[in-house]
């Protein structure tokens, strides 16, 4: 009962299961009078140093002498080399996509500021430690193919977890960054959610998402199905970007006993992604499960029926992606994705500096410089010990991905889950009823979002001490989580071959699914509509197109996100340990709240509570005291 109301759940669904802390505190939302930036930073300080911010709360903290991340430093103040970013805004996509094609060094995607944290560090990455890389990105780095730094995961955990604007981001790192394309993950018709959304919802996102900055969107679907791809692909070619679709691998080519996916399944569908207007090819790897002897094959195969330049993403939670990436390299692969090497392994992306120094001096030398991927990861290496709070903890690789096929973004988020479900020591009966429910399900691809369905389904499997033959079972009574029975309706889409009827019956009870686009169900929302009731909603402020695509996406977030901006203000511009731990007497630190207009904060001393059970902190706000009162709340 109690496990399947918490899987229900709005908040489980989302995963905001690590605080509930602003919803269960009205109090936080009581400011009504009109307060300057400063005022509202030095709240939020004041709060946090008194209160301590709910999501670190019992989490290991950053080692003592931890220092604040020293950026990179650049050779000279002149105008970066161009990149890629020059070819696609003089010649278009197409002109990436020749280029690529008549490249002999392998290229490379830095996955640091999205899926490298995304996999480590629970997404937890601010945009301030981003930005402050970017430059170094722009001097050194610009033979980059690109860098992922947008999307999946990242754009809502902005809005709710670092209390900052996931479009302001984007625009930053691009300024930062002029000559490297950025490139972001996109679900597809789930946008960057956890469900279809409306076809002009998706449009829109995707149009915004060009005019803030991605020039790379990978497109893909999480059971495959290019049907559903279509709008969001049509959106990214209309914007002029790439358009980078996405084969998501899955199984194992190289096991008979898997034959729903083999080489004639994803090269039927590369051709299909070509035939849609694919710029380049995406194969997306995201549990880490193709081999190296398969990736040969499966490489090979791509490069010779298709005429797309290719793209590789894997994950190391196994340890062997290395291997891989040299196997798809040496069969022709185009790009490969890495992460600085402070942000590599495990869960996330195999080494970026360790591929560029096992191809040097080979006819795929990256060119890439490893003084400077050196000294960007010594400053990632900062940045990650900023964020111990949100490691996970994972002591090694392990071979057991093979078994449980669980997505690196998803594994240390799944195993959270179950710790709070209690089930952290049955952390191998959840991985083999994961494994067990994807069965059950056809042997379905396992990403965003699907690959929730089949956790949420495992979960609760295990905790129910259900077994696969029970759940099968019609005289077994199973009650289903809302995510399981919405995907076998259809709503995400169709798997190859349909859902298994079995299955499929039984959580339907009878019931019938539809078979068509999700999209197709789905009615127009009016634009200008939202945008007026979004205005009225926040007393007439004025809603830029940014605001609207982030309300249309997450409605919810997004308001509770601009309540706390009000309250708060631009706390993204404080450094990364007073935004989660406040400050000590005697600290003093900076703000940039507008470009030359900064904030020099010292913290003098905390008070006592009074008898209202408030506490005052005294502050030197540029030079002059300024005291501000929060509840203890601690
Ligand atoms: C989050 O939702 O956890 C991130 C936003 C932080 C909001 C601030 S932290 C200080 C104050 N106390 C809270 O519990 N929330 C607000
Ligand atoms: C995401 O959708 O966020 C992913 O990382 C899928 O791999
Ligand atoms: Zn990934």
């Amino acid at each position: 009962e109690f496990v399947i109301n918490l899987l229900k759940h709005p908040t489980f669904l989302n995963y905001e299961y690590t605080t509930k802390f602003i919803d269960t505190t009205p109090d936080l939302f009581q400011f009504h009078k009109r307060r300057d930036r400063a005022t509202k930073i030095l709240t939020y300080v004041a709060d946090i140093t008194v209160n301590g911010h709910p999501e670190t709360a019992g989490r290991n903290k950053p080692h003592a002498e931890a220092k604040a991340p020293k950026p990179p430093v650049l050779p000279g103040k002149g105008e970066a080399p161009s990149g890629t970013r020059q070819i696609l805004d003089q010649f278009g996509p197409e002109a990436i996509a020749d280029w690529m094609h008549q490249q002999k060094q392998l290229l490379i995607t830095d996955t640091t500021m999205r899926d490298g944290h995304q996999s480590l560090l629970a997404t937890r990455m601010r945009s301030i430690d981003m930005i402050n890389a970017a430059p170094a990105y722009a001097q050194n780095m610009s033979g980059l193919f690109s860098v992922e730094c947008w999307g999946g995961a990242t754009f809502d955990v902005a809005y709710r977890f670092l209390q900052e604007c996931p479009w302001q981001r984007l625009r930053d790192i691009r300024e930062k960054m002029p000559n490297i394309m950025t490139q972001m993950l996109l679900r597809a018709s789930n946008g960057v959610g956890y469900t279809n959304y409306p076809d002009n919802v998706v449009q829109e996102f995707v149009r915004q998402a060009a005019v803030s900055g991605v020039d790379v969107f990978r497109v893909f679907d999480s059971l495959n199905w290019v049907e559903n791809m279509r709008v969001a692909m049509d959106a990214v070619i209309e914007a002029n970007k790439v358009c980078e679709g996405t084969i998501c691998y899955t199984g194992d080519l190289l096991d008979p006993a898997r034959s729903k996916y083999d080489l004639k399944y994803y090269v039927g569908m590369a051709k299909e992604l070509e035939a849609a207007g694919a710029h380049v090819l995406g194969l997306k790897d995201m549990a880490g499960l193709l081999k190296p002897a398969a990736a040969t094959q499966l490489v090979k195969a791509l490069k010779e029926e298709v005429g797309l330049p290719v793209h590789f993403h894997t994950h190391d939670t196994s340890g062997a992606s290395i291997a891989t990436v040299l196997a798809a390299s040496a069969a022709g692969v185009d790009v490969v994705d890495a992460a600085m090497d402070a942000f590599s392994g495990g869960t996330s992306q195999p080494t970026l500096g360790s591929i560029v120094e096992a191809l040097r001096g080979s006819d795929r030398d990256t060119g890439l410089d490893i003084a400077s991927i050196r000294e960007i990861s010594n400053y990632w290496e900062q940045v990650r010990g900023q964020y111990a709070a949100f490691e996970s903890g994972l002591q090694s690789p392990a071979s057991e991905v093979y078994l449980h096929e669980m997505p690196g973004g998803q594994f240390t988020n799944l195993k959270a889950q179950a710790r709070s479900l209690g089930l952290e020591e049955r952390w191998h009966e959840v991985a083999q009823a994961y494994a067990d429910v994807n069965m059950m399900f056809g042997d379905i691809v396992k990403v965003t979002p699907s690959s929730k369905v089949v956790g949420d389904m495992a979960l609760m499997m295990v905790s129910q001490n259900l077994t696969p033959d029970q759940v099968m079972d019609p005289k077994t009574d199973v009650a289903f989580p809302d995510s399981v029975i919405d995907m076998m309706k259809g709503s995400l889409g169709q798997p190859p071959g349909g859902w298994p009827a079995d299955i499929q019956g039984k959580v339907l009870k009878g019931e019938k699914g539809f078979t068509d686009r999700p999209g197709k169900h789905l009615k127009p929302v009016d634009l200008e509509d939202v945008r007026a009731d979004l205005s009225k909603q926040l007393d007439g402020k004025t809603i830029d197109d940014e605001d609207l695509n982030g309300y249309l996406m997450y409605p919810k977030v997004f308001l509770d996100y601009m309540g706390r901006h009000r309250t708060y203000g631009p706390v993204r511009t404080l450094p990364t340990k007073t935004f989660f731990y406040g400050m000590e007497p005697g600290e003093e630190i900076s703000a940039e709240i507008d470009p030359g207009k900064t904030l020099e904060v010292r913290l003098q001393a905390v008070g006592e509570m009074d008898e209202n059970g408030e506490v005052k902190v005294f502050f030197e706000l540029n030079g002059q005291p300024r005291t501000i009162r929060v509840p203890n709340r601690a």
